[in-house]
């Protein structure tokens, strides 16, 4: 294949709501371009795009894949992006290297929960948008309330750049308003360019100049035309409607059979002369904010976007040339492991199509293989430039599993199975908790989840127990407590001896160290030494205060009692759980010239810690997280009862366009399975985010509960 430059690239991901037509529109793209010469099938499990089992299995992408095509002299690279919120990974990172999104509309079910929930990343990413009503041969299409619901759901910019004469069984013609022509299929699929017809006509200039009026108004010049000359012609309006795609100010409507191929070339078409080239949009910036520039003649730049793992060839990388060019042989440093690549062969890949190439330009997009350490969101330069791209920001996961191999024999394999199972879809979180001790995996949905579970199952026979992930409590206390403890033993020849007496207050960095306690009528005055703020590996804080006086235990055994007192705050004195937030005061004690040792002094503190926190208001706490739901108006009531009934707590909520936003903390304990749920109750329209907030106390029912689960499990053991 000849070698593209910079301004005869454009890169495009395609997306839209499942079931769409998206992987169908992408074939038809790779049959007019010769890619391909036979046209698969989604139900014929044949198409270039979904090539991996899982995918022929769900009928469904779960990977986005790039594929290219030449037009007009143009390549045309597109990523073939997965529509379900669960495998939401593919789209991000597919938007983070195209320029223009081709959002695909089901005309039959107008516009879905998926493209709603898709142009909300479009609008955040700020990317141009062309809108593609397919499946307009189907008997249910219906044109008029697909474009409704798109102007309702979009905004008044979507602009009609053509329209069906008719659909369903009957459909096979289009009125194109830039062109003014109609394009007409013939029973072999030949498209044939007519003059359009008396019938059509009102309508055709209506939303031509409609089009016309969408097109100048992204631009002064072309406004002030269109106020002399009362019109623009073809080209001008190409002008203003480039201009308006590439600010979001126009998104143009098109009309597709994928699955006759009707419409196709047109898109195409349209892409190679009017979407915007690679160095047209604001330039890249790397972490340090530094422009990166889309020209080959700048030093080269790539960015790893994607890992595939494919069957003989190992892990394949993925990249966009963000600047300069890449040729065939070249080392270039990999900028987070300092290390060397040699790119001894660069591909071109049309899912599991590859073609190799000598060189790719800036703005293009290919693929590596056989490198050492070069892994999804790194940078690999030349040696002239020192820029560093940032990771693709994800959306934070929102469904949390441990997972468990059925056969204890297979925990190593498991291991590793996960860990390339990560490189291939990044949304996917893998976390061994030494806490709970579980290994837990975080992922977008249940759905999601269950996908790992089959390629775990399928891919590398290893069979699978997702079950509950326990909860990473904390303990503290809520008021003052003393008490002592001597540890005492005579065994044989030398004994051992250590008495501590200690007060514990909550930790609380507004309030100064306290210097008198008021205890049960007594009054206890420390006098502080020495004061050690421990910042725990677990959050929060222990403070450790050295109030001896008069040498009554030994400067030496005060490391001892420390680390009695942290063997209790790492197994919590209520339910084992870690411990935070806890002022300790050692102010007196005993020791003996003989039997003293640090290991007694270390069981002294324990004791006496353990029964001073028991007696100090214990409270569990639980993590509490910031969640965002974004639900349909009309599911609002449902949605907000469900959630009273997760102990949760309404932050606020905001109306935007037929969505509220709801603001909400809810307890970690309560969000099991909270994806599932939603989904049922609002068929799957809505969507949400969750961030860890902050530790709360929980309420004395939950309390309850917590310490007699944990006696009964003890008892057990
Ligand atoms: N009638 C009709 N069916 C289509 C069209 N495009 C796709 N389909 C069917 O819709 C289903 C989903 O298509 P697919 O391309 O997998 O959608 P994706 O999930 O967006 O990739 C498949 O059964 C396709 O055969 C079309 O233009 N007309
Ligand atoms: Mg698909």
């Amino acid at each position: 294949m000849k070698i593209y430059k910079t301004n005869e690239i454009k890169n495009i991901t395609l997306v839209g709501n499942s079931g769409s037509g998206k992987t169908s529109l992408a074939e038809a793209m790779l049959l007019e371009s010769g890619l391909i010469q036979r046209k698969g099938d989604i139900n014929s499990k044949n198409t270039v795009s979904d090539y991996h089992e899982i995918e022929h299995t769900q009928e469904n992408s779960v990977f986005s894949t790039v594929l290219f095509a030449e037009w007009n002299n143009k390549k045309i690279n597109f990523i073939d992006a997965p529509g379900a919120d669960d495998f939401v990974g593919g789209m991000v990172s597919a938007l983070n290297v195209t320029e223009t999104a081709v959002m695909v509309i089901n005309a039959t079910n107008g516009v879905e929960v998926g493209s709603e929930i898709q142009w909300r990343y479009l609008a955040n990413l700020n990317k141009p948008a062309i809108l593609v009503f397919n499946q307009l041969d189907h008997d249910k299409a219906n044109f008029e309330k697909t474009l409704e619901d798109t102007k309702a759901a979009f905004g008044k910019k979507v602009t009609i750049v053509q329209y069906p004469v008719s659909v369903g069984e009957s459909f096979d013609s289009v009125v194109d308003v830039l062109k003014m022509k109609m394009y007409k299929w013939n029973a072999n699929g030949y498209r044939e360019e007519l003059e359009i017809p008396a019938s059509e006509k009102e309508k055709a200039d209506d939303f031509h100049n409609t089009l016309v009026e969408a097109a100048a108004e992204n631009d002064d010049n072309l406004m002030e035309l269109f106020f002399e000359k009362g019109s623009l012609n073809e080209d001008e309006m190409r002008a203003g409607i480039r201009i308006g795609l590439k600010t979001r100010g126009l998104f143009p409507v098109f009309c597709t059979s994928a699955k006759k191929s009707m419409g196709i070339q047109r898109i195409m078409d349209f892409i190679t002369t009017t979407a915007p080239l690679p160095d047209e949009l604001d330039a890249a910036k790397d972490i340090n904010g530094t422009e990166v520039i889309c020209n080959s003649d700048n030093p080269t730049s790539l960015f790893v976007f994607k890992t595939s793992v494919e069957q003989h060839l190992g892990e394949v990388l993925f990249f966009k040339v963000m600047s300069g060019k890449v040729t065939e042989g070249d080392d270039l440093i990999n900028m987070y492991r300092e290390n060397k690549e040699r790119l001894s062969q660069l591909y071109i890949v049309a899912g599991k199509n590859r073609e190799k190439m000598t060189e790719l330009h800036a703005g293009d997009i290919g693929a590596a293989v056989k490198l050492k350490e070069t892994k999804t969101n790194h940078t690999l330069n030349s040696k002239d430039t020192d820029v560093k791209f940032a990771d693709i920001k994800y959306p934070p996961a929102k469904h949390r599993a441990a997972i468990k191999a059925t056969n204890e024999s297979d925990e190593e394999k498991l291991g590793e199975a996960l860990q390339r199972i990560v490189q291939e879809d990044p949304t996917y979180i893998l976390e061994y908790s030494k806490e709970l001790k579980q290994l837990i995996i975080y992922g977008q949905g249940e759905f999601h989840l269950n996908t790992l579970k089959w390629h775990l199952n399928n891919e590398h026979n290893i069979e699978i127990e997702f079950i509950t992930a326990k909860i990473p409590y904390r303990e503290t206390i809520t008021k003052v407590a003393t008490a002592d403890f001597r540890h005492k033993k005579q065994s044989g020849g030398s004994g051992q001896f250590g008495e501590v007496h200690l007060v514990i207050e909550p930790h609380d960095k507004e309030k100064p160290d306290t210097k008198k306690f008021k205890i049960n009528g007594g009054e206890i005055t420390v006098n502080i030494r020495d004061k050690q703020e421990i910042e725990l590996d677990w959050g929060g804080k222990l403070v450790y205060y050295n109030c001896i006086v008069g040498g009554v235990i030994d400067t030496r055994y005060l490391p001892g009692i420390l680390k009695g007192i942290m063997e209790k705050m790492e197994n919590g004195p209520l339910t084992g759980s870690y411990a935070r937030g806890i002022r300790v005061y050692v102010y007196d004690g005993k020791m003996h010239p003989v039997d003293s040792n640090e290991i007694s002094f270390k069981i002294a503190g324990a004791k006496a810690f353990s029964t001073a926190f028991k007696k100090a208001g214990p409270k569990i706490m639980e993590p509490v997280y910031d969640v965002e739901v974004i639900v349909p108006s009309d599911k609002m009531g449902d949605v907000m009862s469900d959630l009273q009934g997760r102990r949760s707590i309404i932050m606020g909520m905001a109306s935007e366009r037929g969505y509220e936003k709801i603001s909400v903390k809810v307890p970690l304990a309560e969000m099991n399975r909270y994806s599932t749920v939603l989904s049922s109750l609002t068929s799957g329209r809505a969507t949400y985010t969750m961030e860890f907030a902050e530790y709360t106390q929980v309420p004395s029912d939950v309390q309850e509960k917590l310490l007699k689960t944990y006696q009964e499990e003890q008892e057990e053991e």
